[in-house]
C-alpha cells in the first residue's frame, strides 16, 4: 500500500483537512488540486518549455535527441535563462511596485490628501535621510520625509544612466558595490531594469545565457531596492517594530467574536482598519458579538503582527482552511499570495471576500477600492460588511483548531540594535565579539513560502531546529516566519529546549539585558518578504563592523518551501550579495546544465554567494551547518573541529585544492 504524503506538520491544519476528507461538500483544497495535477509537465519543471511567442509552444528533448531548438533557434540554455529572468523581473515587479504604493501613500499624507495617516516613524525619517546624504540639521520631519519620498522615487524614474539606484549605493558594503559595478549589474531605474528584461527577452532579441543571466541579477539588485524603499517607508508612515509577545495559529479565531483575516503583503488599508476598528464596537455589540477579531494571513499578516502584535492564522498553504474554521466572516485581500479559489471557498461559507486593490480582483469577490484620501471611510464600510456575515453565520459547525503559540515578535533593525546595546554602546561589536567567540556560530536567513509540493511547514522547522540546534541564530520572514510563530519556535521556550549551550547563553544574556526573566527566542521574525531588507541591513552592519563583506561572514539562506517568483528574485540577489542559499523546491532551471553550473558555481567565483538545491532538509540542513563552520575556519575564527565532508575529503583539503586550481587558472593552466 502506498503511504498517504504527509500533508503539513501544523496539527490544526492537520485537524480541518482530515474533518474537510469526511465531507464531500467542501471545495478542493491546493492539496486537492496538487493531486489532480499530476503529473505536472516535465518540461516546464525543466524549464524547457518556451511559449515567449506564438510559433510555440516549443519545447526541448531534454535526452538530447530531437527537438534540440525552438522553431526560431533558441537552445535549452536561451529558453531556461529567459524563463528564469522573466520570473525575477515578475518578482521585481511585485515588491517594487508595493514600494510605489506606499511611497504614494506617503505623498498623499504630505500633500494633505488624507487624514488616515500620519508620521509615526519620526526618527525613522532622519536614519533613512541622513543614511542616502540628505542634510538633517534644522529640518522638520515633514519636509525631511519629503526630500526622501522625492529621493525613492528617483530611483523609479530616474534617466541618468550613470547614476546608480540610491537605494542601492547607501545600503551595500563598499566592496560589494564595487563586485556589482564591476559586472554591470548596477541598476539606474528600478522600472527600467524590469522593462529592460522583458525586452531582452523577447523573441529575437538576447539568446546569449550569459548576459541574460547579468540581466537577472541586475533585475535582483532593483528588487533589494524596492523592497528596502518598501521596508523604510512603512516605517516611516507606521513605526518601526518593537519587540511584542502575541500569539498565532488557527486558535487565535474566536467563536462569538467578528474574525476578520487581512491577507497579502501591503500594510496601507490593514493598518487603517486597525485604528477604526474600536470605533464600530456599539455595532458590533448590537449584532451579539463579543468584539471585532482582527488576525493575519501570509505578510499582510506578519506586518500586523510586528507592529500592532495582531496574531497570524495562518499561512500561504493553509489559507483556504481559514474559512473552514467556519468562523471566519471576512477574509479582506489587497495583493500577492491570495488563491484565486478563495472566491468560490467564500460563497460555499458565509465569509465575504473583500478585494481592495483593482490589481487583485477575485471571482465571487466583494470589492471596495483602497483610496488613501478615503482609507478610514473604506475601512469602516469592509468592517460593516464583516459585522452583517457574522450575523449570517446561520447554524454552520464551528472547527476552531485548539492550537495557537506564544511568539516575540518584532526584530526590526532599529530593535535588535537596542538590544545588543544593553550590552555595549558599540552594539554591532558586540554581536560580532559573540559570533567571533563562537557563541553565535553564524546567522542564517530562513525566508520564503510554503509550496505544496513539500509537507506544509515541515521543511521550514526541520531545517531551522537543527542550526538552533547547531548555535546558529535564525531571522526569519514571510511564511518561514510564519511557520515559526505558530509552532512555538519564536519563544523562550524554544531557546530553552532545542538552543545550543552558546546561543542559549547569548539568548539568555539578551533577554536579561531587555529586563525580561526568559531568554529572547532563537529565531528573531523581522517581518513580511520586502524585509528581506532588514536581513540584509543586519547582517551588513556585521560585515561593515567586521571590515569584511557578506561573503566571508558565516551566514547562510534557506528557502526550504519557495514557491513565488518573488522567492525567484529574492534568492538571486541573496546570491548577488554573497549569500550561500538553499532552496528547497527545484527551480525550473535543471533544462540547461550552463545555467544550473552558473547557480551553483559561477556565481560563487563572481559573487561569493551561491545557490544550493536540496530538497530533503535534513541533508540541506546539514549542508548549511558546514557551510557556515568553513566559512568561521576561512575567516580564521573557527574552532579545532575539522569539517568532512561525505566524500571523506576535508575542508582544509578541500580549501587547498581549490587555491591550486586558482592558481593554475591564474599561471595559464600551468
Ligand atoms: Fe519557440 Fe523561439 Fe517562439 Fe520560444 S521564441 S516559442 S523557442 S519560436
Ligand atoms: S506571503 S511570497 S507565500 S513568503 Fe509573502 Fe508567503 Fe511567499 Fe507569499
Amino acid at each position: 500500500m502506498v503511504e498517504e504524503k504527509k500533508k503539513s506538520a501544523d496539527p490544526g491544519v492537520v485537524e480541518l483537512l482530515e474533518m474537510k476528507e469526511k465531507d464531500e461538500t467542501f471545495p478542493t483544497t491546493a492539496w486537492d488540486r496538487y493531486d489532480i495535477m499530476q503529473p505536472q509537465c516535465r518540461f516546464g519543471e525543466l524549464g524547457i518549455c518556451c511559449t515567449i511567442c506564438l510559433q510555440g509552444p516549443c519545447r526541448i528533448n531534454p535526452t538530447g535527441k530531437e527537438p534540440s531548438r525552438g522553431v526560431c533557434g533558441a537552445t535549452a540554455y536561451t529558453i531556461v535563462s529567459r524563463n528564469l529572468i522573466r520570473k525575477i523581473a515578475a518578482g521585481c515587479a511585485a515588491h517594487s511596485d508595493h514600494g510605489r504604493h506606499i511611497a504614494h501613500t506617503l505623498k498623499a499624507l504630505l500633500e494633505g490628501k488624507t487624514d488616515a495617516y500620519s508620521i509615526k516613524g519620526e526618527e525613522k525619517v532622519k536614519t533613512v535621510a541622513k543614511r542616502i546624504g540628505i542634510e538633517v540639521e534644522g529640518k522638520d520631519t515633514n519636509t525631511l520625509a519629503k526630500e526622501v519620498l522625492d529621493m525613492a522615487l528617483e530611483d523609479y524614474s530616474r534617466h541618468d544612466e550613470e547614476t546608480p539606484l540610491i537605494w542601492t549605493k547607501t545600503i551595500v558594503t563598499p566592496e560589494r558595490f564595487e563586485i556589482l559595478d564591476r559586472c554591470d549589474v548596477v541598476p539606474y531605474n528600478i522600472d527600467a531594469t524590469i522593462a529592460e528584461v522583458m525586452h531582452r527577452t523577447h523573441i529575437g532579441v538576447d539568446a546569449d545565457p550569459v548576459p541574460l543571466i547579468f540581466n537577472g541579477i541586475k533585475c535582483a539588485i532593483a528588487d533589494l531596492a524596492g523592497e528596502h524603499i518598501s521596508t523604510d517607508i512603512s516605517d516611516i508612515l507606521f513605526g518601526v517594530p518593537e519587540l511584542t509577545v502575541t500569539e498565532s495559529n488557527l486558535g487565535v479565531l474566536k467563536e462569538n467574536s467578528v474574525n476578520v483575516a487581512m491577507h497579502g503583503h501591503n500594510p496601507v488599508l490593514s493598518e487603517v482598519i486597525a485604528d477604526v476598528a474600536e470605533e464600530l464596537q456599539e455595532e458590533v455589540t448590537a449584532a451579539g458579538a463579543e468584539g471585532i477579531n482582527l488576525v493575519g494571513i501570509c505578510c499582510t499578516g506578519n506586518e500586523l503582527l510586528m507592529r500592532r502584535g495582531i496574531p497570524l492564522a495562518t499561512n500561504f498553504a493553509s489559507q483556504e482552511l481559514a474559512l473552514l474554521t467556519g468562523v471566519l466572516d471576512a477574509m479582506i485581500v489587497d495583493y500577492q499570495c491570495i488563491y484565486p479559489s478563495l472566491g468560490w471557498w467564500a460563497q460555499c461559507f458565509h465569509t465575504r471576500l473583500i478585494s481592495t486593490s483593482n490589481l487583485c480582483r477575485q471571482t465571487g469577490d466583494t470589492h471596495i477600492e483602497f483610496n488613501p484620501k478615503t482609507a478610514k471611510e473604506d475601512a469602516k464600510k469592509i468592517l460593516r460588511l464583516a459585522i452583517e456575515a457574522f450575523k449570517n453565520r446561520g447554524t454552520r459547525e464551528v472547527n476552531i483548531p485548539d492550537y495557537k503559540e506564544t511568539c516575540v515578535v518584532g526584530f526590526s533593525m532599529e530593535q535588535v540594535e537596542e538590544i545588543l546595546r544593553t550590552q555595549s554602546d558599540d552594539p554591532m561589536q558586540y554581536m560580532v565579539d559573540q559570533i567571533k567567540e563562537g557563541k553565535v556560530a553564524g546567522i542564517a536567513a530562513i525566508v520564503g513560502c510554503n509550496n505544496i509540493k513539500t509537507c506544509h511547514d515541515e521543511a521550514h522547522l526541520k531545517v531551522a531546529r537543527e542550526l538552533i540546534r547547531n548555535n546558529v541564530l535564525i531571522i526569519a520572514t514571510g511564511c518561514a516566519a510564519g511557520a515559526y510563530v505558530r509552532a512555538g519556535l519564536a519563544n523562550s521556550n524554544a531557546t530553552k529546549e532545542i538552543a545550543g549551550e552558546g546561543l542559549k547563553e547569548f539568548l539568555t544574556t539578551l533577554g536579561k539585558g531587555m529586563n525580561l526573566d526568559e531568554p529572547l527566542p532563537p529565531i528573531w521574525h523581522m517581518g513580511s518578504c520586502v524585509d528581506n531588507s532588514r536581513i540584509h541591513d543586519f547582517v551588513t552592519a556585521i560585515a561593515n563592523k567586521m571590515g569584511v563583506d557578506i561573503k566571508d561572514l558565516p551566514v547562510v539562506a534557506s528557502a526550504p518551501e519557495a514557491m513565488s517568483e518573488k522567492a525567484v528574485v529574492i534568492g538571486t540577489w541573496l546570491v548577488a550579495t554573497g549569500w550561500p542559499t538553499h532552496v528547497g523546491i527545484l527551480p525550473f532551471i535543471h533544462g540547461s546544465d550552463l545555467v544550473v553550473q552558473v547557480a551553483e558555481n559561477t556565481a560563487r567565483d563572481v559573487y561569493g554567494g551561491y545557490f544550493v538545491f536540496e530538497t530533503d532538509a535534513d541533508k540541506a540542513a546539514k549542508r548549511l551547518v558546514n557551510i557556515i563552520k568553513q566559512r568561521r575556519w576561512k575567516l580564521g575564527i573557527g574552532t579545532d573541529e575539522e569539517i568532512v565532508y561525505a566524500n571523506g575529503q576535508t575542508a582544509h583539503e578541500l580549501f587547498e585544492e581549490t587555491e591550486e586550481k586558482k592558481a593554475t587558472v591564474a599561471n595559464g593552466g600551468k
